[in-house]
């Protein structure tokens, strides 16, 4: 990355992300910064937990204007996703309140909502904020006018403008992946402010070896990206594999607890040579179990082999739907159950313990197409486990626009107004939901529990009286599920993976998340 050759130690940069101790972006945004002889700085701002995401308390925006008012930062950024656009606002709001600071936002809300930003910002950023957070730097420590800085939104004396993007980057190894872990970092949680990194003991590194998706799903961030970096270079790029085993040696010499590594990859998809450069270097390097994220449609028998080989241990797949209706209709997916089949299949024949996202609650969705999903779950080879997510629109969706026209959700549905992913965006049975939902929630949440005989579940999904009347159907989910989550949490508590705040990340275990 192209950076000013500049040593600014005077001036200082504070990024700041809500709820989101594993946010790599203002990580990696302040390496940059770094890299190029400035003073840059993150605070995370409270620690995220399922389905359980309490505003912050008096005493801990307390400890964040404190700490604005002790680090002086000349300019703050903040990163975010829409869910946390009013308690950004607000923290942007106590900023002003304390500090002469340029404010600046980025991430996947400003990204695709920049306008909800520029009255509150000085300065908002669209897309990837590496070269464009760098330019800002220099030009404010140089007193020089950030107007023109390509991606940036700006607003100066009441004038808004509103900057082309430049192109994607392309050779993302030239990224400070490198400088990673030399960011001071400092959290705020629980009434408390300290200084150091919040995941050090924790039992997983989570890292990214691409940026982007080839899919274009209606519900997901990517499709959004995909159309707004149109024309501006190819949108799925990975890394090379030295640099990315670089990074991973870092980690596991800083993060000594370390004993996992979770691809964070949208969609783990990579050129042959790719992999076989990867597996043939990452036992000897890294060594470590790791588990990545997939697309079904994307599934490569051997390739999955090969990875097993090297340390695969888990597959997340995203299946959404398996009604041949719903899954282009409604999330432009057109992925089939063939796939679905042959990859349990495989990853059951590999040893790989394997996860299917499903997503419930689609308000267009009909009685046939509920009914796909769960023929379809109950034909998988078991074991398998399920992460069962709620709908939930985010901003400018394809799936959110469909479901407005519809006139099934309204704006204050949408994720940014609305806050639903704090209290469920995994399948809760705590959220309120029709008889009908209920039903189908239970059913499928059962397919995952090897302790229930599926003739019983096919013979429960016939009465009718269940499908009016979802309580006892409901209270045997959730028994099941209990169950369930014990025994995943033995497995972790066994390999040493429940951190302290992996527990607290999924304390909501307890009942709430249904698997
Ligand atoms: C890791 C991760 C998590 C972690 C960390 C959360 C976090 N804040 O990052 C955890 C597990 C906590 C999590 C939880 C949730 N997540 Co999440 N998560 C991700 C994931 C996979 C990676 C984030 C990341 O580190 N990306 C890598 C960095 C390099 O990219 P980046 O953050 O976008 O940063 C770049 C630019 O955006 C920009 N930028 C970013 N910040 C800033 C700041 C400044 C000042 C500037 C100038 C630029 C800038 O520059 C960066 C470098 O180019 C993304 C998908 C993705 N691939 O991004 C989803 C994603 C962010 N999550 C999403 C969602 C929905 C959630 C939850 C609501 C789900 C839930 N279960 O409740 C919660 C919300 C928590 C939260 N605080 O946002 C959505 C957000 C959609 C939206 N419109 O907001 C995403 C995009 C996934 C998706 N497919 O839609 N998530
Ligand atoms: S495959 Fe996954 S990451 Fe890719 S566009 Fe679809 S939902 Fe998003």
């Amino acid at each position: 990355m192209a950076a000013p050759s500049i040593d600014q130690p005077d001036f200082r940069a504070l990024l700041v992300t809500p709820y989101g101790f594993q946010n790599q972006g203002v990580r990696l945004l302040a390496a940059e910064l770094r890299r190029a002889g400035f003073d840059a700085r993150v605070l995370f701002f409270k620690a995220w937990v399922n389905n359980n995401v309490r505003p912050p308390t008096a005493r801990e925006l307390a400890l964040f204007d404190a700490h604005v008012a002790e680090t002086r930062p000349a300019l703050i950024g903040f990163g975010f996703g829409s869910p946390y656009l009013r308690i950004v606002t607000e923290l942007t709001a106590r900023v002003r309140a304390n500090s002469d600071a340029f404010v600046i936002w980025g991430g996947v809300h400003p990204t695709i909502s920049p306008e909800d930003g520029i009255d509150a910002a000085d300065a908002v950023c669209v897309g990837e904020g590496e070269q464009p957070l760098l330019e800002l730097a220099g030009a404010l420590a140089a007193g020089r006018s950030p107007d023109d800085i390509a991606n940036l939104w700006v607003r100066r004396n009441g004038r808004i403008t509103r900057n082309a993007l430049r192109p994607l980057i392309q050779n993302l190894d030239a990224l400070a992946y490198d400088r990673l872990f030399d960011v001071p970092l400092a959290w705020i949680e629980r009434g408390r402010l300290a200084a150091g990194d919040p995941l050090a003991d924790s039992a997983v590194y989570r890292v990214f070896a691409s940026r982007g998706c080839p899919f274009h799903c209606a519900f997901c961030y990517n499709s959004q990206y995909r159309a707004i970096y149109h024309g501006l270079g190819a949108y799925h790029r990975v890394r090379g594999v030295e640099s990315l085993l670089g990074e991973l040696e870092t980690a596991r010499r800083r993060l000594p607890r370390g004993r996992r590594i979770r691809f964070d990859d949208d969609s783990f998809i990579f050129p042959r040579s790719w992999i076989d450069e990867f597996v043939a270097r990452y036992p000897g390097r890294v060594g470590l179990p790791f588990d990545l994220l997939l697309n079904p449609e994307a599934y490569d028998p051997e390739a999955l082999r090969l990875l097993r080989d090297a340390g695969l241990c888990h597959i997340q797949a995203g299946v959404q739907s398996a009604s041949p209706e719903e899954l282009p209709r409604d999330y432009d997916r057109c992925g089939s159950n063939e796939h679905v089949l042959a990859l349990a299949r495989t990853a059951r024949s590999l040893g790989v313990e394997i996860t299917f996202d499903l997503i419930l609650d689609n308000p267009l969705a009909s009685a046939a197409d509920k009914d796909a999903t769960l023929d379809l779950l109950l034909e998988l080879p078991r074991p398998f486990n399920l992460f069962l997510y709620s709908l939930t629109p985010f901003p400018k969706s394809e799936l959110a626009t469909k479901l407005l026209a519809a006139g099934v959700i309204s704006e204050n549905d949408i994720e940014g107004r609305a806050t639903k992913s704090f209290r469920q965006f995994r399948l809760s049975f705590d959220y309120p939901r029709p008889a009908e939902e209920t039903f189908y929630a239970a059913l499928i949440s059962l397919t995952s529990k090897r302790f229930i005989p599926r003739g019983l579940i096919r013979w429960l999904a016939r009465r009718p009286v269940l499908r009016r009347s979802p309580g006892p159907l409901k209270l045997l989910a959730r028994i099941a599920n209990l169950v369930k989550l014990i025994g995943i949490a033995v497995r972790m508590a066994r390999r040493g993976e429940l951190s302290r705040f992996h527990l607290r990340e999924y304390v909501t275990l307890r009942g709430r998340l249904v698997q």
